[in-house]
């Protein structure tokens, strides 16, 4: 091969190169999309939506988006996850469709409304973070039960947060109904403890 061809070949490798990492896909915060009410329940049956996009607004498949409750030590998640997400320690994974979107409905107990930060990632990248998350699991023993009830009407009557299970910033009949919901759910459902 000649010297020239060789340089010509370098060069044109350098090009595809430097051309991929200018078009390399990553989550980008400023366009991916964090649901902000994050509901935990032994049931596991509060939605709570990610979309990841990229650094020029499209949607990504199959990023694995983490949220990571290592930030809110008064929740904790139970040992089973729905199918297609997996639990580690304080943190539960899943993955995206082709819109970019994964809808998490995490298996837990523990409401935590001060001092929590619960990060979220997408393939790494921190995409978002929530300060709050609540649930009818009130004391965190991933039951719902007669317990959780009498923490739920002191909450009401105080219209302490850690019970506002819709987030819309009070506590009252709605978040009484969704309680009673989650507590016959709970009935049946195998992923706690
Ligand atoms: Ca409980
Ligand atoms: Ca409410």
């Amino acid at each position: 091969m000649s010297k020239f061809l060789r340089i010509a070949l370098l060069a044109g490798l350098g090009v595809i190169v430097a051309a991929s990492a200018a078009f390399a896909v990553v989550p980008d915060p400023t366009f991916s999309i964090v649901g902000n009410c994050l509901v935990v329940a032994p049931g596991g049956e509060y939605p709570f939506s990610v979309t990841v996009k990229d650094q020029f607004a499209n949607p990504i498949n199959n990023s694995a988006v983490t949220v990571d409750f290592t930030g809110a030590s008064s929740v904790h998640l139970c040992s089973g996850a729905d199918a297609g997400f997996t639990v580690s320690g304080a943190t539960i994974t899943g993955h995206t469709n082709v819109s970019g979107l994964v809808t998490f409905t995490i298996h837990g107990g523990g409401s935590q409304i001060t001092g929590a930060t619960i990060k979220v990632y997408a393939d790494g990248v921190q995409i978002g973070s929530l300060s709050r998350c609540t649930s009818p699991d009130l004391n965190g023993d991933k039951q719902i039960n007669v317990a959780d009830l009498g923490l739920f009407a002191t909450a009401q009557a105080g219209q302490n947060l850690q019970a506002d299970l819709n987030c819309d910033g009070f506590v009252n009949v709605a978040d009484l109904g969704l309680f009673a919901s989650s507590q016959a759910l709970h009935a049946g459902d195998v992923h706690c403890p």
